[in-house]
């Protein structure tokens, strides 16, 4: 059990007033919030040890070196990768998915296939479009039925001898849906094909165990894990990121440079040139402490019943329909109201207080499968509550009682 109000007040935003009202934070896909423990490391690292990392002999160069070292080793514990050198800082997700697609350009020729799910964010649709037309392979798309859920068996009829990898997200930032990536990974793995598995949204709410997984790839964001903006991380298997050219080039990244030949640095550095996010990848072992402590576990039971709570009241709006029905879902609930736009409620929404995403959710070919412009997304995290969703219902309602 949670204690909730010990775990908002580590939370100082969480008891700000917006437009006058209580904040009620429910845009939590988009990012999280941070803990006091977050906010002080990110000062304490510049009033302590800031200095460059793995370059100078002096004492503050060593200190920082050492403590972005340490959280690499946490992160490495908390997704358990066999190695350390298998984890990657990136300043995000989608930097991570653009490392691994810009290196499969070397990997892939004409007649080759990547596979994209149509659940997934502009991010790990993107970066696949372009390898395409670089190389000449063809994009094919798993498609989804009308609960938000990929479709198993079309998934097994796209999957040939040709497709050289796949990329589907853990968890859709859009709908919610938690899709079944444990049997993509053994089917593609089957075929020969690798597999890259976006975390972005599954790492608020769950520990990925990567060895257990057996992706190839898992790459996800520090800000949607109650971290800092612009640090993330590309777990890649060993033998892919050996197999794989290196993304950006410059300094860290090289063993030896001469005009006439570059060689590269070992694993992890041949995929981290320049001068890192190194705060970032400080705070960011200090975020995974922290929700480490709180426990994925309590996290995910709470969220759960946070989401059951509000889907069971929204429902009961006339003229309202929830996107992302999926049979496994996460504290995500997309959402119109019957011929009113979702920006307008959002608007007025936000006038009470209440924070939402509305739009498409960079996730453009899901509103086209509904055809829809957009949803209301509510994004619910382990530091909301009840009376919260109760504040936001009623803020709905009065939306939907103004615009109608
Ligand atoms: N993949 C998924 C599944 C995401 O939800 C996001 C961000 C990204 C990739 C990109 O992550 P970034 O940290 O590199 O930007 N999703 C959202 C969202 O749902 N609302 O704002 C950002």
């Amino acid at each position: 059990m949670l204690d909730i109000q010990k775990i908002r007040a580590d939370f100082p935003i969480l008891s700000q007033k917006v437009n006058g009202k209580p904040l009620v934070y429910f845009d939590n896909g988009a990012t999280s919030q941070k803990p006091q423990v977050v906010i002080d490391a990110i000062s304490h690292y510049y009033q302590t040890i800031n200095a460059n990392i793995h370059r100078g002999v002096h004492t503050l160069s060593q200190l920082a070196t050492d403590a972005y070292e340490v959280s690499r080793g946490k992160i490495q514990k908390h997704i358990n990768a066999q190695h350390l050198h298998e984890v990657i800082f990136t300043a995000g997700t989608t930097h991570a998915i653009n490392a691994v697609a810009n290196g499969f350009a070397a990997l892939l020729t004409t007649g080759d296939e990547v596979l994209v799910s149509a659940l997934e964010h502009h991010s790990n649709i993107v970066p696949w479009q372009m390898l395409c037309e670089r190389t000449g392979a063809s994009l094919k798309v798993i498609p989804m039925n009308d609960n938000g859920e990929l479709i198993m068996e079309q998934f097994d009829l796209l999957l040939s001898e040709r497709t050289k990898i796949v990329t589907v997200n853990h968890i859709s930032n859009a709908l919610g849906t938690i899709n079944p990536i444990e049997y993509m990974i053994a089917r593609a793995h089957e075929m020969g094909a690798a597999i890259l598995i976006d975390g972005a949204q599954a790492t608020p709410h769950l520990k990925p165990d990567v060895q257990a997984l057996d992706c190839d790839f898992y790459v996800f964001s520090g800000h949607k894990i109650c971290g800092p903006t612009g640090i993330g991380i590309l777990y890649g298997k060993e033998e892919w990121l050996r197999k794989l050219p290196p993304y950006q080039g410059g300094g860290e990244m090289i063993a030896t440079v001469s005009f006439e030949k570059t060689t590269y640095a070992d694993l992890p550095h041949k995929f981290e040139a320049g001068t890192p996010n190194i705060e970032g990848g400080i705070v960011l072992g200090t975020a995974i402490d922290y929700l480490n402590e709180v426990g994925f576990d309590n996290i995910a039971q709470y969220e759960q019943e946070l989401l059951d709570y509000a889907t069971a009241q929204l429902i009961a709006i006339e003229g309202l329909k929830i996107y992302g029905t999926a049979a496994h879902k996460t504290s995500v609930i997309s959402f119109n109201i019957e011929g009113i736009h979702p920006y307008d409620i959002g608007t007025i929404i936000d006038k009470l207080g209440v924070a939402v995403r509305t739009g498409h959710h960079c996730a453009q070919p899901i509103m086209d499968f509904f055809k829809i412009p957009g949803t209301i997304r509510a994004s619910f995290a382990f530091y909301n509550t009840k009376e919260e969703i109760d504040i936001f219902v009623e803020a709905v309602k009065r939306a939907k009682m103004m615009l109608s």
